[in-house]
């Protein structure tokens, strides 16, 4: 419901990176060996495997190993990134090849196992061997990341290290509780270059998240080149929050964007905010705005005070082209179409707007996405909202989201208060926001997206999945972003790929991760709840 939320505010601008550490952990030492609980070596992944089933020898790699791969192209090309991934720190020539050979790694498709679905995998390391299977290409991918996992940390490194490389024995077979796991960068209060883009994919990917959400657009910023609208980036991407420089992305390096995703198996998502969230169209062209007047360009963090000119025929020429150019350029199956926070428009007018905006969505082929206002105007079938709520959201709001899902509209549940990894950990923490509260590492996992709005009568059937926002009005850098992210993205990860778990048996686990981070230069929060190995 537009005007529900709480306004930001601007003395939450704190620009800086004060208050929030990076650690220096050990590479050797391992959580088990900290805390009295042990995690058995097998299952020491995050997210946490559907079936974890330890025994027998381990499996070694050694210089003469060799990647056994099926002879198709997405095999190989998975064969080859497993490579990358192990070359360098262990300095083994490992040949990736599709003659059959024993005693190395395997990686095989097979249809036999319907239980695996579309993403399942089953990992098997042998003393004789390792293999994963999988049914499909993504589920192969998922299996090297848990793979990478069983490995000794130093394995992340990019320089040749001395390790005994060795996998425990035993069986994993898994599979996502959801097909919708999504991490979301806010690319439109700071602006983040594809390479800093494709850095947060690869930190995506380690934990098996799928969608990859660009928020394009929003008051501060437009991201992405629009031919029949130029001005969209070339006056609408001049600057940013704090009144940087901006930027923007041409076609051909979103393309790039999408098909670095594509390769780590992430489907774009991208998001044109509408009809609030604006005012960077509207400061580009005056004609859009019903007074015929561009406001200036913004540069703070407040939300809701623009709107697009809902009465103006212009506007739907806006959205018909942006949106069919944006179809023609994104191969995944959905347009988030925002429609969050529109306090400056009314209900009628949002209304108005979105069955228009959402009919283009259709017109293009694609599935509409919307933060979960969608629910307070008339969701086409098919739609999916994004829950943004927290703990304080009213009941009323919660009601019409819980009605929508009743009529079919499915929900991506991202709770402010437990998934958006722009707030603050503590009072303490130099970055972030806190209207939603303050979201401590064991916060972002505590919680179950099947029962979460349980209570306003949501069905487990309505939750497509869950996804984790970083909102940028406090985020600059890469270290900003990495900092907010980790530790707790992993546990929204693991709320989104597995069933169940503990925080007091998860966070042993996460604490292992510490050493994985160093070796990757991931900076990382050394939150207090986390018992992180002693150096
Ligand atoms: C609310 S979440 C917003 C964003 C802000 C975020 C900051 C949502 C749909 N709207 O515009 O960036 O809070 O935490």
């Amino acid at each position: 419901m537009p005007g529900t939320l709480p306004r930001l505010f601007g003395a939450l601008l704190l620009l800086g990176g004060a208050g929030v550490g990076c650690s220096s952990g050990d590479d050797d030492a391992s959580p088990s060996q900290n805390e009295g609980k042990p995690v058995h070596a097998l299952g020491r992944v995050i997210p946490a495997p559907a079936s974890v089933e330890p025994g027998g020898s381990p499996y070694t790699l050694t210089n003469t190993t060799a990647i056994h791969i099926d002879d198709t192209r997405e095999v190989r090309a998975i064969g080859e990134y497993l490579a990358g991934v192990l070359r360098p720190s262990t300095g083994y020539p490992l040949p990736v090849t599709a003659e059959s050979g024993t005693g190395g790694i395997a990686l095989r498709l097979s249809a036999s196992d319907e239980s695996l679905g579309d993403e399942g995998y089953r990992l098997e390391s042998t003393g004789d061997g390792l293999t994963l299977t999988a049914r499909k290409p993504a589920g192969l991918f998922y299996g090297v990341q848990t793979l990478r996992q069983l490995l000794p940390a130093a394995v992340e490194k990019s320089t040749e290290q001395s390790a005994v490389w060795e996998v425990p024995g035993g069986t994993i077979t898994d599979s996502p509780r959801y097909s919708y796991r999504g991490g979301m960068i806010d690319v439109a209060r700071h602006f983040f270059t594809v390479d800093q883009v494709k850095r947060y994919i690869d930190q995506l990917a380690l934990y098996k998240i799928n969608k990859l959400h660009l928020h394009l657009t929003d008051d501060q910023g437009w991201r992405l080149a629009i031919d029949s609208w130029p001005k969209l980036t070339t006056v609408g991407g001049s600057t940013e929050t704090g009144g940087g420089e901006g930027g923007f992305y041409t076609k051909g390096q979103y393309t790039e964007i999408v098909e670095y995703a594509g390769s780590r198996f992430l489907e774009v998502i991208p998001e044109i905010d509408m009809p609030g969230h604006t005012n960077a169209i509207l400061a580009s062209y005056a004609e859009l705005n019903c007074k015929d007047t561009a406001p200036p360009l913004y540069t703070g963090i407040d939300v809701g005070f623009s709107s697009l000119c809902v009465d103006k025929p212009a506007t739907y020429d806006f959205v018909d082209d942006v949106i069919r150019e944006v179809a023609a350029l994104t191969p995944g199956k959905y347009i988030h179409i925002g429609g969050d926070e529109a306090d400056n428009t009314s209900h009628d007018d949002y209304v108005k707007f979105m069955d228009r905006a959402q009919a283009v969505v259709l017109k293009y082929g694609k599935t509409v996405m919307g933060w979960h206002q969608l629910a307070g105007a008339e969701p086409v079938a098919g739609a999916v909202a994004q829950y943004w709520g927290y703990d304080r959201t009213e009941a009323a709001e919660r009601d019409l989201v819980a009605g929508a899902a009743k009529k079919g509209t499915l929900l991506v549940l991202s709770p402010a208060d437990r998934t958006y990894l722009d707030h603050k950990y503590t009072s303490e923490t130099g970055l972030g926001l806190q209207w939603a509260g303050l979201v401590e590492v064991d916060r972002a996992y505590d919680w179950d997206p099947a029962t979460y709005l349980k209570d306003v009568g949501v069905e487990e059937g309505s939750v497509l999945g869950v996804e984790a926002p970083l909102w940028t009005e406090t985020l600059a850098t890469t270290s900003d972003l990495e900092v907010m992210a980790f530790p707790r993205l992993p546990g929204v990860a693991e709320r989104a790929w597995s069933t169940g778990g503990e925080w007091d048996e998860y966070k042993l686990r996460l604490a292992g991760h510490a050493a994985r981070w160093e070796a990757m230069g991931i900076k990382f929060y050394k939150s207090p709840v986390v018992p992180w190995p002693k150096p």
